[in-house]
């Protein structure tokens, strides 16, 4: 039988709740993947909460715990997946990491969130930027950032689709063969819009999505989304538009599903916040195995 899929997810571990690696471990599981997690923090619960208790791990520990599969040979992956990290430090030592998985295996695919930010905040320390642009984004295969990421990786404001056409084609001369903006919102109307953009040997493909949005402010949707396309991109052996309305399928039924749940616990009296709006994930597993046909991309 085929040997399963590799992957190495770099992201963070909430105790309770869904973001990083417990939106992400998830539905890789169900779709075939193995995941070899390292939870780059361990708190209680996602930080919209205001509260939360826990650790952070350092760039020498994430550099212990590489070591310890290196001497093991336990480092062959296929896969990459780093999300949101929280110090110049880290991600200085993931650029490490990534280059020496390379190495050992010259086939891996990496896929590169560059967490910043959204709706024009940044909410990591400034000097990430630059090293994202600079050293991670070049060595990344397949990037999904929103509309603002995209905004500050290539130092254009994007105000419709030509722009966006052209900040992927920006990221793609950085060297990224998938760009994908995994939400944007270009009209008044407030539905979000995804674009993704594959570059081949001698021709771009573009393809734009566009999304109904939930009228809740949901955690963990990027990490899920970009677990999805990792997914779909790998197993339909590299189809952007399958892979993005399969992902955006799923995500909507997520979305949808929790919103019931949270609507539905509001009706009884609970307290409206981001407990009751902890992804419904474990409960939309069919929802991941069969990506419900919801949305079709359209070629541009
Ligand atoms: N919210 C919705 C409704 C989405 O469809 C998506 C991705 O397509 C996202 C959020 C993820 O966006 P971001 O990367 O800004 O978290
Ligand atoms: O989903 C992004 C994310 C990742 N990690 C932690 C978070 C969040 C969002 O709130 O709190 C710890």
């Amino acid at each position: 039988s085929e040997s399963s899929p590799q992957v190495l997810s770099i992201q963070s571990h909430v105790v309770a709740g869904y973001v990083g690696n417990k939106s992400a471990v998830f539905p890789l599981n169900v779709l075939g993947f193995e995941v070899h997690s390292i939870n780059s923090v361990e708190f209680s619960n996602h930080t919209g909460y205001g509260k939360w208790k826990g650790h952070v791990l350092n760039a020498k520990e994430l550099a212990e715990l590489m070591s310890g599969l290196q001497i093991n040979d336990l480092d062959n992956f296929s896969h990459l997946l780093t999300g949101y990290v929280g110090s110049a430090s880290f991600l200085e030592q993931v650029y490490e990491n990534v280059k020496q998985l390379k190495e050992k295996n010259p086939k891996l695919v990496y896929v590169c969130d560059p967490v910043m930010g959204d709706n024009g905040q940044m909410y990591v320390p400034k000097e990430l930027l630059e090293i994202y642009r600079d050293k991670l984004i070049p060595l990344a295969d397949i990037i999904t950032p929103n509309q603002f990421e995209v905004e500050l990786l290539t130092g254009k404001t994007i105000t419709n689709e030509a722009d966006a056409i052209e900040c992927m084609e920006m990221l793609h001369q950085m060297g990224v063969k998938v760009v994908i903006i995994s939400s944007s919102v270009l009209g008044p109307n407030g539905t979000l819009t995804a674009f993704g953009s594959t570059k081949g040997a001698d021709s771009t493909e573009v393809w734009k999505l566009d999304i109904p949005r939930l009228p809740h402010l949901f955690t963990g949707t990027g990490d899920l989304f970009s677990a999805l396309l990792l997914a779909w991109l790998h197993i339909s052996g590299g189809n952007l538009s399958l892979a993005m309305a399969n992902s955006l399928g799923s995500l909507q039924g997520v979305l949808h599903r929790t919103s019931a749940y949270a609507e539905e616990q509001v009706k009884q009296g609970k307290p409206y916040g981001p407990k009751l709006l902890e992804l419904r994930l474990i409960q939309s597993k069919e929802d991941i195995e069969k990506p419900p046909q919801t949305f079709k991309a359209i070629r541009l």
